[in-house]
Parts: structure tokens; sequence; C-alpha cells
């Protein structure tokens, strides 16, 4: 493998949860040591571009915090004090643990939490055949996809879509509710290749002035959870101008007529006052569309983090049926091609042996599951037992307090498989140290692009540091579970899934370091019909049968919209929380990885809040000023930026920090909510209603510091 490459250089895949799945070339430098990461030129997506924090990979991977062996709690529980022990020692315990647990309450009182720190099929993944086997209390992921994936899906009928080098060729790249630059960067690559060689605009649209808005020659900033307003003008507009393709829609659309009645009382005026976008920019980009059918609507996550973002995502992929953007090469709407590859992974996961009967918990709400809330525990036990592996709950996931509540409960026995003493491992009982991309075998899946890609082990993990397919193993030894995964090495696992998918194997793939599965033109434009029963687009999604990703449709939410429209259900400004809060990703931070390397850090300073000077001047707050965030659900320290490029109402923090960088040590999820979003669940990350005040504490003279605690 890796023929083209220098010697100390091999090729390998970014693990991180980011839609790019960069190629990388990684410099080896002795057995245990990496040195420089940068982007493959060989591979057509990444193009030898990757981020900035992953360019500065041996920072995260020779970091002098990594955990390195088994560590068991003494003292109090998120005291902060372990002691060493050997890895049998750590996994006897934690077996006897969980079966102790289970003979108590019964196999579901047990919850294997994880999610995607590495996104591997095989490191990520295997713990489903824990649970599976167990019969463990399932997990529905909510926490990221839900609302994106279900509002494309809605219109589509499929994860897939135009391929995104396609960009390129583009006359019109819509970068949509996705902050390209920080969070995906390979997307500025084809986007800005388009423009450079011919011609092409790029248009964002975002609710605020962040770098990829700078970067675009026309840059809509709206108010949050509106999409589905502008969505609506838009369309509103091409209709009435004559731009809508009838032909294209009359073959490729259910009910292109019915959408037509329907948007015409929803014009630039309507959208203007539910936006606070003016109506001449509504128009001037309905007039750039009508020009530019060949446009590529690039939809991200971000917009969808409201109540109302399933609909809002489908409203904007619903623009591109109307323009007939699908036929073109370089047009159409793209999310993910997440459901495109058709992966056998069941020897990983044992999706094959899995009882339906088992329940179900919602990630999001792991929060309100540890605090005993019936309705979250779905009638069943109470949860007693976690095994975490790939995620960082009492940072990441909503509803903070009440996560640090759970976590907290003396009866609940913890063990958290990590790379760092994160926030969530400090509440463990057991650490378990766990290695890191380039320490152990994988296979990574783009969603953001259409390969496979070869993550192979190149060095040797620190300390007594373990891969989780092992650790997974070992652990379903000692509960008893024979299963023929568990002698398998992640390699043989990998080689088995490129097989049983007819992907080839794994030394045919490692000839390059990945494989292009790219479907034909006809496939990814769905130009032989979309992926719905009878060949159309939806207008009118049949949401509770949209094919959702684990899970079946919850609710009942009676009234959400039949057609593209704005659906009001966001968490709405009122008299005493007159701000909506957005939080959204920092650039130098991975949801809460890297928020511990040296370089990061000092590019994020410290955790602000970007609000609009007009705000600022009425609530009597100074640019710089230390102040307090809060809702019902909390309140959060940090300091205020003065920042025109927003709307007046609407205030940003960007990143998950350490909750420690707080003062007082309530991190920015203490604001945001697990209530479920429609039609199948979902974290409303970016939609919170808050007040905001000058922090008190901290007028306080350095004398009285001790007067610093949780003052409002
Ligand atoms: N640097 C960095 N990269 C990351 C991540 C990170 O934390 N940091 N996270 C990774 C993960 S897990 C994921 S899922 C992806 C997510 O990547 P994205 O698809 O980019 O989604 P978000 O990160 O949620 O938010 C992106 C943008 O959505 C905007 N936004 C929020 N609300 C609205 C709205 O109502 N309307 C519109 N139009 N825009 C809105 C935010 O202001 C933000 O600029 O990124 C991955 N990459
Ligand atoms: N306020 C707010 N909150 C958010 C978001 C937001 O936009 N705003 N975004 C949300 C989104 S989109 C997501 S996806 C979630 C993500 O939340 P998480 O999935 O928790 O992501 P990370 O914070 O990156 O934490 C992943 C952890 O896995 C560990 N890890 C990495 N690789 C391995 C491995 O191979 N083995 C083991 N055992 N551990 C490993 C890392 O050290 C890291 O601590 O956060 C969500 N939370
Ligand atoms: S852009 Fe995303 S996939 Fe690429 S190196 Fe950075 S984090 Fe990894
Ligand atoms: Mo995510």
């Amino acid at each position: 493998m890796n023929k083209s490459v220098p010697a100390s250089l091999f090729r390998s895949t970014c693990p991180h949860d980011c839609p790019s799945v960069c190629a990388l070339e990684v410099e080896v430098v002795d057995d245990g040591t990496i040195g420089r990461v940068r982007g493959s030129n060989a591979q057509s997506y990444t193009a030898g571009v990757i981020c900035a924090k992953v360019a500065r990979y041996a920072e995260r991977a020779h970091h002098p915090d990594r955990l390195l062996h088994p560590l068991q709690r003494i003292g109090e529980k998120g005291g902060g004090e372990f002691r060493r022990i050997s890895w049998d020692d750590a996994l006897d315990e934690v077996a006897e643990q969980l079966l102790k647990a289970e003979a108590r309450h019964g196999s579901e009182t047990v919850w294997p939490y994880f999610y995607a720190g590495t996104m591997g099929l095989v490191q990520r993944d295997g713990i489903h055949r824990l649970r599976h086997l167990k019969r463990y209390s399932g997990q529905f992921d909510t926490i990221c996809t839900n609302m994106a994936w279900t509002g494309y899906i809605a219109g589509t009928g499929l994860l897939m879509g135009p391929d995104p080098r396609e960009m390129a060729v583009s006359d019109c790249v819509v970068i949509w509710g996705t902050n390209a630059v920080s969070t995906q960067v390979n997307v500025m690559t084809h986007a800005v290749r388009a423009r450079k060689e011919r011609g092409a605009k790029i248009v964002a649209v975002d609710v605020y002035h962040n770098d990829t808005m700078k970067q675009a020659d026309l840059a809509l900033c709206l108010k949050p959870g509106s999409d589905g307003a502008l969505a609506c003008a838009l369309m509103h507009c091409l209709f009435r101008d004559g731009h809508a393709d009838r032909e294209y829609l009359a073959k490729y659309t259910d009910c292109p007529d019915e959408l037509e009645a329907h948007l015409r009382t929803r014009g630039p005026d309507w959208a203007s006052t539910i936006t606070g976008l003016p109506v001449a920019e509504i128009e001037g980009f309905a007039r750039l569309l009508a020009e530019r059918p060949r446009t590529y609507f690039r939809l991200g996550y971000g917009f969808t983090r409201s109540r109302n973002g399933a609909t809002n995502m489908h409203s904007v992929t619903s623009i591109a049926a109307v323009l007939g953007a699908w036929q073109y090469e370089g047009g159409g709407a793209f999310h993910s091609n997440s459901g495109m590859y058709g992966l056998d992974q069941s020897l990983i996961t044992a999706s094959d042996r899995r009882d339906p009967s088992v329940r179900m918990l919602d990630q999001s709400r792991i929060g309100q599951i540890l605090t005993g809330d019936e309705d979250a525990l779905l009638g069943g036990p109470p949860v007693t037992a976690l095994f975490v592996q790939n995620t960082n709950p009492v940072s990441v996931a909503p509803e903070q307090a009440l996560v640090k509540r759970g976590f907290a409960r003396a009866d609940l026995f913890v063990c958290v498989h990590e790379q760092f003493m994160t926030e969530t491992a400090a509440m463990a009982d057991i650490v378990l140290p766990a290695t890191m991309f380039t320490e152990h075998d994988d296979i990574y899946r783009g969603g953001g692009h259409q390969y496979l890609s070869l993550g192979p082990k190149l060095v040797d993990g620190p300390g007594e540091t373990r891969e989780n397919h092992w650790v997974n193993s070992e652990l379903m030894k000692r509960l008893g579970i024979e299963d023929r995964a568990n002698a398998m090495s992640a390699h043989e696992l990998v080689d088995w899934i490129l097989r049983a998918s007819d992907r080839g194997c794994w030394d045919e793939v490692a000839q390059e370091g990945w494989l292009d599965c790219q479907p034909d033109f006809e496939t990814s434009h769905y130009i032989s019909g979309f992926a719905n029963p009878d060949g159309k687009f939806r207008f009118a999604p049949d949401w509770p049968h949209v094919a959702a990703p684990n899970a079946g449709p919850m609710g009942p939410w009676p009234d959400i919209p039949k057609l593209p429209d704005h659906w009001d259900v966001t968490e709405n400004a009122d008299a005493t929380h007159p701000l909506r809060l957005v939080t959204a990703p920092a650039r130098s931070f991975l949801n809460s990885s890297f928020n511990e390397t040296p370089g990061s850090l000092s590019r994020e300073k410290r955790p602000e809040v970007l609000i609009h000077p007009d705000d600022a001047g009425w609530l009597g707050i100074a640019d710089g000023a230390a102040v307090v965030l809060g809702n019902a659900r909390g309140h959060v320290h940090l300091h205020a930026r003065h920042f025109s490029g927003l709307k007046q109402g609407t205030v940003i923090s960007e990143g998950l920090w350490p909750n420690g960088a707080f003062r007082g040590g309530a991190g920015i999820n203490t604001l945001t909510g697990a209530d479920p979003v429609a039609p199948f669940g979902g974290a409303a990350f970016h939609d919170a209603h808050v007040w905001v005040r000058p922090d008190a504490a901290t007028v306080v003279r350095a004398d009285e510091r001790e007067n610093e605690g949780e003052t409002v």
C-alpha cells in the first residue's frame, strides 16, 4: 500500500465525526510516534486539504494528558481520585458490576452509551454487538443527524445525492446552514474551484457572519429557525416569475400544483418578517437561482438543529426540485451520502440477532433518563450501569445540569473507555485507556463524499491503551458471550465487511487506500426516479412513515405542515428570555475533542457569546464583559463580545469548551433542551431562548473573591 507516498508517510483516514472524512498522509517517526499529518492529494475529494486541527494531530496523539492505564475510582464520585489497576482487574470489575446490575433489575438496566468519537465502522459500531447479544438497553441515536436526515429523506426517499465533486462544475453553490470553512473545509475547495474556473457564485445562508459567510458572494443572515420561510419565498418567486421547471415538476414531483397554490401567500414580504431578511435580498437570491438552474445546494446540519429542523431541511431540499436543478451535472441538493453504501456490518453489530422488543433509549435524553424520568425510561427499569465509549455526554449532551446530576448518582455504575480524562470519564468508577486512529485498524465511510477509506494501524498506542474492539470482545468474554467476531482482529473484520458487501477486500482497497463508491449520474441525480415508491420527489411527505434512521415515529405532532412551510414551533424569545441562542461549533474544536490541545485552546481563547451591539446597548453589556446567560434549564458564566454580523435578538456561543473553562463549571449545554424534536426526535442545539445579564460576581473586588460562587 501507499505506493505513491514517501517512505515515512502512510495513508490513513481522519476518524473524526466530520462529513469530510479526509484521506490523510501521516508521517511515522518511529514505532510509537507520528509527525506531520497532511491531506492526500491523490484522493479527489480531499484534494490535499485538511483542517488545521488535524494537521496538528501529533499534539493530540502525544498529549501529556492521554490516559495510559486502567483506573479505578477511590474516594468520592467525581472527586478526581483514581488508582491504577491492571486490565484484568478492571475488566473483571466492569463485568461483575454489569452482571450484578442485571441480576437486580433485568438486562435493560445496563446501557451501553456511545457515539462517534471514532467513525471507524469496527471501533465505533462493535458496541452494538455487546448490547444486542446481552439484551442491554438500545440507544436511539438522536444527538446529531436525526432532523437533517429525516428532512432530506422526506423528499428524496434516500440519503444520497449528486457527487459532491460536482460542486466544481456548478454555476452556483449554495452553502446552507453549515459553516463549511470550520466544519468541513473540503466543501470550500470544490466551491471555490467553481468560482475560479467558471465564475460560479457562492451563496451562504446562516444566522451569523461566520468564516463561510465571509467567503460568499451573497451571504444571507437570517433569524434562527426561519429557513423554511426563506425556502418558501424563493420557490414562490420561481413560480411567480416563470422560472419553475414545469416539465421537470410534472415528471418528477408529487403535487406541484398544490405547492404552487400553497406558496401564493408565502412571498418575500411574508418571509421578510419571519426571517428578518430584506425583501430585496430574497428577490436577489431568487433571481440568481433563476439565472443559474445548475445550482448545487450543499445542505448542512446546523439549520436543522431547531424544533422545526426536519421540515426546514425538507423545505430547502424542495427548492432544487422546483428549479429542476437535479437534472444538471453540478446541480441538485446534497446533504449526505451515508445512506448509499449498503454495507453488511452484521458480524460486527449482531444486528441479525437483535431482540426488537428491547427498549431504545433516546441518547439525547440521557439527563432525563439518569434522573429517573419515567417517560424517558419508556416504562422500563432505571439505568443503573453505563458503559460509555466514544462520547463525552457530560459535555456534549443537552440539559447538562440533569446529566451531571444523573452521573453523580451513588447507585449508578459507570465505566468510560476514553483517550482523555473527559468530564464524563471523571465521573466514572472505572476508566479504560483507548487507542487513537493511527494505533488501530479500521475502515471509514464518507458522508460528505463517496469514498470508503482505510485507516491502518501505523504506530503502537502509548502505555496500556487498547482499541475498542479488543475491550468490547474481552468484556463480552467475561459476560459469558461466545461470538466469532470476538476472536477476530479489527483487520479481519474490515476484510469481512468488504467481502460481505461486495466491495473487494482489505488488500484490494489498500492498493490505493480508499474505494470510490460513487453511483452513476442517473442514480445520484434520481434521473430514473426518486427513491419513493412512486418515483417522485415529495413536496407532501408522508411524515409518519419517512424511513427514520433507527426508530419509529414519536410525537404525535398533529400540526406538522403538509407542504414546505415555516413551522412556528421553535423556542421563541419572550419577555423573560429576549434572545435566541445558537451554540455553533468552533473551528479549532471538534465537538468536545481537541478542547485539550494547546494549539486549539490558544486559537479559541475563551468561552464567549457574540451579541449584537444594539442588544448589548439596551442590556447594558460592555464589549468583553463577563456575563451570565440563562433560562429555565440553568445558567452559564462567560464573556460577551460585540458583533454586528448577526440579527438583533440572536446570540452565538461557539464551541464545546470544557465545562471547567466556564466560571462555576456549567458548560454551554446547560442551556440547551433535550425535548425530542419532530417527527423522530433529536436535539435542538441551536434553538434555545435565553436572558443575559452582566455577571455581578465578577464586579466584586479581588479581596472578596470568596463570594464568587453561583451568583447570578
Ligand atoms: N471545527 C469543527 N468541525 C466540526 C465539528 C465541530 O464541532 N467543529 N462538528 C462535527 C460534527 S459532529 C458535525 S455533525 C458537523 C456539523 O457541521 P454543520 O453542518 O456545519 O452544522 P453545525 O455545526 O451544527 O452548524 C453550522 C452552522 O449552522 C448555523 N445555524 C444554526 N442555526 C441555524 C438556522 O436556523 N439557520 C441557518 N441557516 N443556519 C443556522 C450555525 O450558525 C453554524 O454556522 O461538523 C463536524 N465538524
Ligand atoms: N451545544 C452543542 N452541543 C452539541 C453540538 C452543538 O452543535 N452544540 N453538536 C452535537 C453533535 S453534532 C454531536 S455529533 C455530538 C458529539 O458528541 P461526542 O460524540 O461526544 O463527540 P466528542 O465531543 O468529539 O467526544 C468524543 C469522545 O470520544 C473519544 N474517542 C475518540 N476516539 C475514540 C476511540 O477510538 N475509542 C474511545 N473509547 N474513545 C474515543 C474522544 O477522546 C472524545 O472524548 O455533540 C453534540 N453536542
Ligand atoms: S476536515 Fe474533518 S475529516 Fe478532514 S481532517 Fe478535519 S476533522 Fe478530519
Ligand atoms: Mo454531529
